[in-house]
């Protein structure tokens, strides 16, 4: 592979074409025409508009990707995350056209973008899955048959659902007939496919996902655990590596399970297998994700492996050359995601100008980022700005580094999480280890956040009043 377009923008598509040219190969970035001044388009050795900023009009035009790779000479695709990365028509044209796709087989990405089809693959693999039905349901005599012996509370979930979208949780039996049609037809609108499945009720899971890696010779192995319970909304904030809820064994039951997981569905690549844990520490299947994860570099910091040149490397043919042994964690790694979005405000999008805007630099931060001062934050597409990574030796180490860096973090002309990031780090809860998916319902409001702001206010005034009286003493003091 000698040059490499990357079907993305912002910090991932520069993320990965670091490792790109670190591996000697060229780089094509493409870009929207909102993204014209983007970091991602000077690091690279070429750039091409692909047109108007709506995602559909650049992002997620195939065909005009496909003829840019051919124009410029391209013979591998990275999709980075979101955007065409599941998108198993484009993996199966980008092949057609004789372009390597930096991602599982169309196959793989088809399986698992469904739920159903996701549980009926991995069946055959004793891998344990949350008390259910495994089709889709209509009947709601049926439904009410299943859900009695299963047990209430019990869950309504999509088969094309992601991300949490389409779910409901029924409390009780004279709730189920209600939330079964909402259910459906929420989900035929939303995702032209009205397939619903009942699942129990997991009440306060963590979770917990493994990174995979498959080469095309059969060889599988998983990288560990990521932790990503706090999230709000479905939306993932704060992620780590290790989980501090795992021990050897544990890990080692759901690491294998992973590998079973890609196995059965003869994945090839970088994937990521999503767990419910619950409060018995009972781990349950829940997804796969068949593309780079935006967390995934708490797993590189922990584990010292680029998981993008573990992508290109299986993409060529080649055979793994990490085995299982070779996988030892080594520290701990914090990740928390810096959106454009105002905590005060139900973390609504905040996009504007970013006037000031300094990153923290030094030992053990990494910061995965795709702007830079003076740009504007686009409406068109997700407001992340960057991904403030830390590291180290133990968790408490990387927490503290953490609100260490989240103060040097200098943003002005939009609202971040970065406020919010701090609350998260100095909350006992997190500290000790103990909270679940429900974190941010739980201990989040925003008062808890300006009253902060208000205390370290005071304080900051108090010092800066003492040091002045100090130096007034000092100039008064006769020499
Ligand atoms: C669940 C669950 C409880 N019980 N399934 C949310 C996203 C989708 N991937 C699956 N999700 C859940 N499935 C059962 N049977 C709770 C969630 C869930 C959740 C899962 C992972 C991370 C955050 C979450 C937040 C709310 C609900």
């Amino acid at each position: 592979m000698k040059k490499i377009l990357v079907a993305n923008r912002g910090e991932i598509a520069l993320r990965v074409m670091k490792t790109i040219k670190k591996m000697g190969i060229k780089t094509v970035a493409v870009y929207s025409e909102a993204d014209r001044n983007s970091p991602h388009i000077k690091f690279a050795d070429e750039a091409v508009c692909l047109g108007p900023a709506p995602s559909n009009e650049s992002y997620l035009k195939m065909d005009k990707i496909i003829e840019v790779c051919k124009e410029l000479g391209v013979d591998g695709v990275h999709p980075g995350y979101g955007f065409l990365s599941e998108n198993a028509a484009f993996a199966e044209l980008t092949e057609k056209n004789n372009i390597t796709f930096i991602g599982p087989r169309s196959k793989a990405i088809e399986v698992m973008g469904s739920k159903l089809a996701a549980k009926e693959t991995v069946k055959a693999y004793d891998i344990p899955m949350v008390p259910g039905i495994d089709e889709a349901i209509e009947d709601v005599n049926k439904a009410t048959q299943i859900a009695r012996e299963i047990g209430f509370p019990i869950l309504i979930k999509a088969s094309a659902g992601g991300g949490g979208k389409g779910m409901r949780v029924v409390n009780e039996e004279k709730d189920l007939e209600e939330q079964m049609k909402r259910a459906i037809s929420e989900a035929k609108s939303a995702f032209g496919d009205g397939s619903v499945f009942i699942e129990k009720y997991v009440a306060s899971p963590r979770h917990i996902e493994i990174q995979v890696l498959a080469d095309t010779h059969g060889n599988i192995i998983h990288l560990v655990e990521r932790e990503c319970s706090i999230q709000r909304r479905h939306q993932k904030v704060v992620e780590e590596a290790p989980s501090v809820v795992l021990d050897e064994s544990l890990r080692e039951k759901m690491g294998n399970a992973a590998v079973k997981v890609a196995r059965s569905c003869d994945y090839v690549g970088a994937g990521t297998v999503e767990f419910l844990l619950d409060e018995n520490k009972n781990f349950y299947f829940l997804e796969m994700n068949t593309r780079l994860q935006v967390e995934h570099p708490v797993t590189e910091l922990i584990t010292g492996v680029d998981l993008v040149e573990q992508q290109i490397k299986i993409a060529r043919g080649e055979v793994l050359e990490i085995q299982q042994e070779d996988i030892k964690i080594n520290g701990h790694a914090m990740e928390l995601r810096v959106y454009a979005e105002d905590p005060l405000n139900d973390f609504l999008p905040s996009v504007g100008n970013l006037e000031t805007y300094q990153l923290p630099v030094g030992e053990n931060i990494r910061v995965d980022n795709g702007f830079e001062e003076g740009m504007d934050v686009p409406i068109y597409y997700d407001p992340m700005l960057s991904k403030l990574i830390t590291y180290g030796k133990n968790r408490e180490e990387a927490i503290q580094l953490m609100i260490e860096a989240i103060a040097d973090y200098k943003v002005e002309g939009v609202s971040t999480t970065l406020a919010f990031g701090k609350f998260v780090m100095e909350n006992e809860h997190f500290k000790s280890g103990d909270f679940d998916t429900h974190f941010v319902k739980k201990y989040f409001t925003p008062e808890a956040l300006s009253k902060k702001n208000q205390a370290e206010a005071k304080l900051a005034a108090k010092v800066a009043l003492a040091r002045y009286l100090q130096e007034k003493k000092l100039l008064k003091t006769p020499h």
